[in-house]
């Protein structure tokens, strides 16, 4: 039986290193040395091999090695694989410290000063103490709860939307499409923490953008496809909105002329507000594998249906 690696080479060598000891009767490939193809029972992977579902006929459990699975095409893997995602215990906490930072930069004008600075000019604007600013959180699973107890933890009056409802302390909780009219209503800095599926596809858009008050901001840690660029861009450059952070985009990297690259009121960072780390993400691939074997429920099963 084999375990099969596709993805980052170093980590790969260190869970291979781990499985020698902890599982000794698995064999641990790196791609692209795969062995026997029917022998492949279990997989790890950002993108998976062109020919998964044909060209592996034993093929139970897919693992993403990152905590989405927008970057599988859930169509393409058969039904009868199960699809987990990775549940690093250190990523809600990088991720809330990220939002934090990232709301921070924007509530304190931190971009629009970075900018008069570059222009020589000397200008001071309005600083508001953080209990009177209203930040949004659109998703409240395992990164969007974590991090909204950390924003309202340092006084920012603090709102989360989901699916289903969310009980947080010291977060408003809104869901569903008829609330989130409210939600942006109320919104003045908003974070993007929804995973990207047919349903969150574009999200952040000009629609969007409308029913966000004057002025608002907004910070994008999902991913990339959640937001229409050009759309953000016509906001910003109307004034309608006041400044974004991105850690995700679409592509990664943005070509070199990308209007996104250069905007005064845009930063953005390569995709690090959160990784998973090998040492504590093999862990938790081994805690499934044992579940695997008791038939308890896995950490991170995807809803196929749902597509998170
Ligand atoms: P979870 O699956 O735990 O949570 C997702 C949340 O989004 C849930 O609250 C869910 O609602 C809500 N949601 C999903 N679809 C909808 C919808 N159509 N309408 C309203 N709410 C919706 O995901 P995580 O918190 O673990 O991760 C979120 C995403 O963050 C990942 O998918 C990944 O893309 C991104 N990520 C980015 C990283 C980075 O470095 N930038 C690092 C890690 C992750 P409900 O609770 O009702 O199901
Ligand atoms: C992830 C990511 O999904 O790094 O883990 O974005």
């Amino acid at each position: 039986m084999t375990f099969l690696y596709k993805s980052e080479p170093a980590r790969g060598e260190h869970w291979k290193s781990v499985f020698a000891i902890r599982e000794p009767d698995l064999a641990f490939h790196i791609w692209p040395e795969v062995g026997d193809p029917a022998k492949v029972r279990y997989m790890a992977a950002w993108l998976p091999p062109d020919d998964m579902a044909t060209g592996y006929p034993n093929l139970e459990v897919l693992f993403s090695v990152g905590a989405g699975v927008d970057q599988l095409n859930l169509d393409a893997v058969p039904p009868h694989v199960k699809v987990v995602r990775m549940l690093d215990p250190g990523v809600p906490d990088m991720m809330a410290e990220f939002v934090v930072t990232a709301a921070m930069t924007l509530h304190g004008g931190l971009l629009a000063h970075r900018h008069r600075q570059d222009l020589g000019a000397w200008e001071p604007l309005p600083f508001r103490p953080v209990a009177s600013r209203r930040v949004g959180v659109l998703g409240l699973g395992r990164l969007g709860s974590v991090a909204c107890a950390r924003l309202a933890a340092i006084g920012f009056q603090v709102a989360g939307w989901s699916r289903s409802r969310h009980a947080i302390a010291g977060v408003e909780a809104f869901s569903g499409a008829d609330q989130l009219d409210a939600f942006l209503a109320r919104t003045e800095i908003l974070v993007c923490l929804l995973p990207l599926t047919g349903e969150t596809r574009g999200i952040l858009g000009s629609d969007l953008f409308r029913r966000l008050p004057d002025g608002a901001m907004v910070v994008n840690a999902g991913r990339g496809g959640h937001l229409d660029q050009e759309a953000l861009l016509v906001a910003l450059d109307s004034g309608r909105l006041a400044g974004a952070v991105l850690d995700v985009t679409d592509p990664e990297p943005l070509p070199a002329d990308h209007p996104m690259r250069r905007h005064p009121r845009i930063l953005i960072t390569p995709h690090i507000a959160a990784t998973a780390q090998p040492e504590t993400s093999v862990e938790v691939v081994l805690e499934n594998l044992r579940r695997l074997r008791t038939g308890e429920e896995l950490l991170g099963l995807v809803d196929r249906r749902l597509g998170y």
